[in-house]
C-alpha cells in the first residue's frame, strides 16, 4: 500500500515534471522560433524542384560557413546577425512524402549528372536557420527561423481557380475556350462528340468514359503540340500516386438548369464536385490556406520560345492562379493575409547572357502587369536556381556557354533579341524564328553538393524575401 502510494506520488511527480518541461518547451518555442511557410509555386516544368533543392543546398552550405549566398550573408552581417548554423529537419513521422534533397543532389552531382524527375506527389521539407542574438537579448539564447517548403506537381496548381466554380460555369468557360484557336484545332473530335449527346438522358458509363478520354486527349495535344498551359483539371494530366479514379471520369458538357437525378449531366456534375472537393480537402486546404512568403516561378523564356499562343496562355494561367491564390490567402473576416512578400521569378535565367537579363526582368514585369501587385511587397527577378552556363563572347556577340543535355562539348548559345516588354499581337517579333533554348546539362558540382550549387540571383531573392524575418 505504502509502496503503491509512493509509486502514485512518483508518477504524479514525473507527470508534473513532464508538464512543466512541455510548457517550458512551448514557451521557449514561442519566444525563439519563427516558422515561415514559403510557397514555391509555378506551372509544371517551371523549375520548382530544382529551386527547392538549390535553396536547401545553398542554405546548408552557408550554415557551414561557405560563401554560397553572398547577398544574404552581407545582409546578415549588416544587421549584426550571426548565423550559427542551418539544419534540415529530419523526416519525423509525417504522413506526407519527404522532399529528399540529398537524393536530388546525388543525381545532380553524379558522373553523368541528371535533373530530378517530374514531381508526381506532394513532398515537404523544413529547414531551420539558427541565429545568434546580440546585446542583452543574448540571454534568451539563439533564435530559430524555420522555413517550411512544399513541392508538388505544377499541373495541380491549375485547379486552384476551379475551386470557386461549379460544373456549369466550368463547362461553359471551357467549351468556349475550346472553340478558339489554337485549341479548336485539336478539339474537333471532342466537340463533335458532345454535340451528339443528350445531357438529360440517363447516364451511360461508356459515354462518360469516352467523353473523358476525348477531353483528356485535347488537353494532352494542347500541351504537346502548342505548349499551352491553361489546362484544367490539372490532375487529368498528372493523376499522382492514387492514379485515375472514377471521380475523374467527367468532361465539360454545355447547358444549365435542373439536371434530373441519374442523367448524364447529373453524373458529370457530381463527379466534378467530388473531384473539386477532393482537391480542396487533400491539397489546397492543408497546404495552400496560409502562407507567409511566396515565390512564383515562371519559365518566361520557355513561354517566349513556344510562340505567342503559348506565351499568352501562360500569362493567362498565371494571372488566374494568382487571383485565386490571393482571394484564398486573405482571412475571411478582415481580408487580412499573412502573405507579406511575393517574389516573381523568371526561372532558368542562365540561358541568357548577363547583358540581356535586365531585359528579361522587364519583359517579365510587363508580362504580369500590375494586376498581381495589390499593395503587397512584390519583386520581379531573373534567377537561375542552378546555373548551367557561363557568360562569354562569340563572333563579337555576348553568348552563354553550356553543354546541351546528352552532349559532351560546351558550345555557345545566342538567345537573340529579348524584348523589354511583351510585343503586341502582330508584332514581327512573333513571326521570327525563336532563339535556342536547349535543356542544358547540370554543371559539375562536388559530390553530394555540400559546397552549395552555382546559381544566379538566388541570394538576392532570399535576402529580400526573408529580410524582415532574419
Ligand atoms: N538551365 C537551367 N535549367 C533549369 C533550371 N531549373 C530548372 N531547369 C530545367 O527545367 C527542368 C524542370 O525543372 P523542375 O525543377 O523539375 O521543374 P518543376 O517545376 O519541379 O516541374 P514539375 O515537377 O513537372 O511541376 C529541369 O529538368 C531542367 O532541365 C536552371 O536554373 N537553369
Ligand atoms: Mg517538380
Amino acid at each position: 500500500m505504502a509502496s503503491g502510494l509512493f509509486r502514485m506520488g512518483e508518477d504524479l511527480g514525473s507527470g508534473m515534471l513532464r508538464l512543466v518541461s512541455d510548457i517550458t518547451g512551448e514557451a521557449e518555442k514561442l519566444l525563439n522560433e519563427t516558422t515561415l511557410r514559403v510557397a514555391i509555386t509555378g506551372l509544371s516544368r517551371s523549375g520548382k524542384t530544382v529551386f527547392i533543392t538549390s535553396l536547401i543546398a545553398n542554405l546548408l552550405a552557408m550554415g557551414r560557413g561557405r560563401q554560397t549566398l553572398p547577398t544574404l550573408s552581407a545582409q546578415l552581417a549588416a544587421s549584426g546577425t550571426v548565423l550559427r548554423g542551418v539544419r534540415l529537419e529530419p523526416a519525423g513521422t509525417q504522413a506526407l512524402d519527404w522532399f529528399d534533397a540529398a537524393d536530388k543532389l546525388r543525381d545532380l552531382a553524379g558522373a553523368t549528372p541528371h535533373w530530378p524527375p517530374r514531381t508526381s506527389d506532394l513532398a515537404s521539407a523544413s529547414l531551420t536557420l539558427v541565429l545568434e542574438r546580440t546585446g542583452p537579448a543574448r540571454i534568451l539564447g539563439p533564435r530559430r527561423v524555420r522555413l517550411e517548403l512544399l513541392d508538388y506537381p505544377g499541373e495541380w496548381l491549375l485547379d486552384l481557380p476551379l475551386l470557386d466554380q461549379d460544373f456549369y460555369q466550368w463547362s461553359a468557360e471551357t467549351i468556349a475556350l475550346l472553340r478558339t484557336q489554337p485549341r479548336a484545332e485539336v478539339a474537333g473530335e471532342f466537340l463533335d462528340f458532345i454535340a451528339t449527346l443528350n445531357p438529360l438522358a440517363a447516364a451511360d458509363e461508356a459515354v462518360a468514359r469516352r467523353g473523358h478520354r476525348l477531353y483528356l486527349s485535347v488537353l494532352e495535344q494542347a500541351r504537346d503540340r502548342f505548349g499551352l498551359r491553361w489546362l484544367q483539371p490539372g490532375r487529368f494530366l498528372r493523376p499522382g500516386p492514387r492514379g485515375e479514379s472514377p471521380m475523374m471520369w467527367f468532361f465539360p458538357l454545355p447547358g444549365d438548369g435542373a439536371s434530373p437525378t441519374g442523367s448524364l449531366r447529373d453524373l458529370l456534375a457530381r463527379r466534378f464536385s467530388a473531384y473539386r472537393d477532393d482537391m480542396r480537402q487533400n491539397f489546397f486546404d492543408p497546404w495552400f490556406a496560409r502562407f507567409d512568403r511566396q515565390v512564383v516561378l515562371v519559365d518566361v523564356l520557355g513561354a517566349l520560345w513556344a510562340g505567342q499562343g503559348a506565351f499568352e496562355d501562360t500569362r493567362h494561367a498565371i494571372a488566374q492562379i494568382a487571383a485565386a491564390y490571393d482571394a484564398r490567402s486573405r482571412s475571411r473576416w478582415l481580408g487580412l493575409s499573412t502573405l507579406k512578400r511575393v517574389g516573381f521569378v523568371a526561372s532558368k535565367a542562365d540561358h541568357v547572357p548577363a547583358a540581356q537579363r535586365p531585359a528579361l526582368e522587364s519583359l517579365f514585369a510587363s508580362m504580369l502587369g500590375t494586376q498581381l501587385e495589390d499593395g503587397r511587397a512584390t519583386s520581379h527577378r531573373a534567377v537561375a536556381a542552378l546555373r548551367c552556363t557561363e557568360d562569354g563572347m562569340h563572333e563579337g556577340h555576348p553568348v552563354v556557354l553550356g553543354v546541351p543535355l546528352g552532349e559532351e562539348r560546351r558550345r555557345p548559345f545566342r538567345p537573340g533579341h529579348i524584348p523589354a516588354a511583351v510585343p503586341p499581337a502582330g508584332d514581327p517579333f512573333w513571326s521570327r524564328p525563336f532563339f535556342e533554348l536547349p535543356a542544358l546539362r547540370p554543371p559539375l558540382i562536388d559530390p553530394d553538393g555540400r559546397e552549395g550549387l552555382p546559381h544566379l540571383g538566388l541570394d538576392a531573392l532570399l535576402s529580400w524575401l526573408l529580410e524582415d524575418a532574419l
